[in-house]
């Protein structure tokens, strides 16, 4: 039996524009009120998985939401017609229109956390949503998020969906941008590592003085249960909270794991050395490369600045493992001649890809952030959506697409126009046809 790990990317949304709402993501603190490109946003996102499709490797896409989101506008006591509840929200709560119109979705790392099936008791792959509940802009996101998946991965035989966990900062859970699986083959059961920012139950455990940690012990806890995931191959690894403080939100901007190497920073976590003797000896002797990152060669502004850690790193056919790195790793001087040499160490890491994901990257999201990964057998794949695939069908559908629909530019004042709820929610109805998605939208119901 083959195995695979597919990578589905998010599909980046009509709206996709800088506002600013990331407190402790300093990419979109940066560029709040600069004018954005949904259409080159999309177009880049497209050309980065049909290129990692053309590498031999599965991909997928997963579908954006419905965005301005009139049903929370609505919730929040807002009436009358759309083009009413836009007008009235815009003038007397911009902050809270803005918050409705992110198109934050694209970033799937952070739309659940997936334990594929080798790893989990009753042989399933299983997916919790995140609640995203540190940021108002998404936490308006898992209950489409959790649609969506379950149109993707449309098959209870082999895919088990849980609810998202509950919607309180205990339960603070940022999905798959802080867990990464480590394992000999994608097939084989691997150890997963839960990376957390505070204990939300215990309050004089470390945590940030000044920027919030987004993922909580007891979320990561959660979801290793839900996941019925061993205790012999879970690790708990607490991150730096200095980090967290200089713009590192999620685990994923300080490390990232591909089978059996760790790639990460000398400051990603707390107890590090302790940590990474837990994750040898769960790993049943098998060989591990922690390919640590000294601050000596890469500071944590140029792996914040350039998202040297937001990479992927992709097992291609030949076996040898490339990284995918946004083009800002080849334009800072230091991370450059760092991915230069560390493709000769003798690691596994044998070739860097670059790729432009600028528009994504200005809001804080790089070529990781874009993705959420799913290691499967064959006959899962075979399972999923089809119409989900990247193919170059799809791919050239899919750029057609955002040809009609897409803008070429958004201010942040555009926001208020009502023609933008027209133009979403046709561009949405027609990608759930052509990813034969069913009626996932709330404007479909
Ligand atoms: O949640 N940015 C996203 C970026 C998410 C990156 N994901 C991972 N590291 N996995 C966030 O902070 C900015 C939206 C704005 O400001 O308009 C935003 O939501």
């Amino acid at each position: 039996m083959k195995h695979y790990e597919a990578n589905f990317d998010g599909l980046v949304g009509p709206t996709h524009n800088y506002a600013g709402l990331s407190y402790g993501n300093v990419a979109s603190l940066n560029n709040a009120a600069a004018i954005s490109s949904p259409k080159a946003a999309a177009k880049q996102g497209l050309k980065k998985a049909k290129a990692l499709a053309d590498l031999g490797l599965a991909q997928g896409m997963l579908a954006p939401q419905e965005r301005p989101d009139l049903h929370t506008l609505r919730r929040i006591g807002f009436s009358g017609t759309d083009a009413e509840v836009l007008n009235k929200a815009a003038k007397q709560a911009p902050a809270l229109l803005r918050a409705c119109c992110s198109a934050s979705s694209m970033w799937t790392a952070n739309a659940a956390t997936v334990s594929p099936s080798a790893d989990t008791h009753d042989g399933k792959i299983h997916f919790t949503p995140a609640n995203l509940v540190d940021k108002l802009h998404r936490s308006i996101e898992p209950e489409t998020t959790g649609n969506i998946l379950a149109a993707t991965f449309n098959n209870s035989r082999y895919f088990h969906h849980h609810q998202h966990l509950p919607e309180h900062v205990s339960f603070g859970d940022e999905g798959a941008a802080n867990h990464t699986r480590l394992c000999n083959e994608y097939g084989h059961a691997g150890i997963e590592l839960f990376v957390y920012g505070q204990e939300a139950t215990n309050p004089s455990a470390p945590k940030p003085k000044k920027y919030p940690a987004r993922q909580t012990l007891e979320a990561s806890q959660a979801i290793a249960r839900l996941h019925q995931l061993d205790d012999e191959s879970s690790v708990f690894i607490q991150q730096n909270p200095d980090v967290i403080d200089q713009g590192v939100f999620h685990n994923d901007v300080i490390a990232v794991g591909n089978q059996n190497v760790l790639f990460y920073h000398e400051q990603a976590f707390v107890d590090t050395q302790k940590k990474l003797a837990e994750i040898q000896d769960k790993f049943n002797g098998h060989e591990l490369h922690f390919v640590e990152v000294p601050t000596a060669k890469v500071g944590i502004q140029d792996a914040v600045k350039s998202y040297l850690f937001n990479t992927q790193i992709v097992t291609l056919p030949n076996g040898e493992m490339a990284i995918i790195a946004p083009t800002n790793c080849q334009e800072n001087e230091a991370v450059h001649a760092y991915l230069n040499e560390l493709v000769t160490l003798g690691t596994p890491i044998k070739q860097v890809h670059y790729f432009d994901v600028k528009q994504s990257m200005q809001n804080g999201g790089g070529p990781a952030c874009l993705r959420l990964r799913v290691a499967m057998n064959e006959t899962e794949l075979a399972a999923v959506n089809p119409n989900t695939l990247m193919t170059d069908e799809l791919f050239n559908r899919l750029n057609l697409w955002v040809d009609k629909h897409y803008r070429d530019q958004l201010a942040i004042e555009d926001l208020a126009d009502p023609q933008l709820i027209v133009e979403s929610r046709t561009a949405l109805d027609e990608l759930t046809q052509i990813m034969k998605l069913g009626s996932v939208y709330q404007f479909q119901k």
